[in-house]
């Protein structure tokens, strides 16, 4: 695929497919969850994430710059496979604004697949035949190094629902996949910003007191 294209083309999916499917036939190896962390995750220091799509690892995202620091892949076909599920949340009064690569990420063929989910399990199997449920997805790898891609994963694509950018807060999860065989390192960003506060119905009642005020004055 051209790494540049803002939508994702449908041949894209059909091999991500594929090995998607032959790893979820494969063994899986269910890794507990570990505990939250405040500011990022970084599987060498805070462990793997869950293989468990039902059982993801959590990490409460907060203002600013919010690091994801792992590795994914299989040792070969029909072998162990290491595919990361995250459940984040996006706190109240705030927005994900973007998701940037980070260098330090790397590729063995094609990239990584990312999937983004509503809600704080990741309910679409391994084997789905397309993307339906998922809010987006993409690829990813070292040619998108220093760019956002919550934008292009927002556009539907092969039956995912899509969403608008930024996404506002609640309870999201991922699952993150290379899809070539051995590992490969990624580094996200998840850059989340606070919603400016709406004048609040007390100012603006206030308001509404000193114009009333004025008026009788005249
Ligand atoms: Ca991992």
């Amino acid at each position: 695929m051209n790494p540049n294209s803002r939508i994702p083309p449908f041949t894209a999916f059909a091999p991500a497919l594929k090995a998607l499917a032959a790893m979820a036939a494969a063994a899986a190896l269910l890794l507990p969850a570990t505990a939250a962390q405040a500011a990022g995750w970084n599987e060498a220091s805070n462990g793997d994430l869950s293989n468990d799509g039902l059982a993801p690892s959590f990490l409460a995202l907060t203002a600013g710059s919010n690091l994801l620091t792992g590795t994914t892949g299989r040792t070969g076909a029909g072998g162990p496979v290491d595919r990361d599920y995250l459940h984040i949340s996006v706190p109240a009064g705030h927005v994900l604004q973007g998701l940037w690569v980070q260098p330090g990420t790397t590729s063995l063929g094609s990239g990584a697949f990312i999937g983004l989910m509503s809600g704080s399990t990741f309910t679409v199997p391994p084997d789905a035949a397309s993307a339906a449920g998922l809010l987006g997805w993409t690829i990813f790898g070292v040619d998108q190094i220093d760019t956002d891609i919550l934008e292009v994963m927002s556009f539907p694509s092969f039956d995912s629902i899509g969403f608008t950018v930024p996404l506002p807060a609640g309870d999201y999860s991922l699952w993150i996949q290379e899809l070539a065989v051995g590992t490969a390192s990624y580094r996200l960003d998840f850059v989340v910003a606070e919603v400016p506060e709406a004048p609040s119905v007390l100012a603006m009642l206030g308001g509404l007191a000193l114009l009333g005020a004025a008026l009788r004055r005249r």
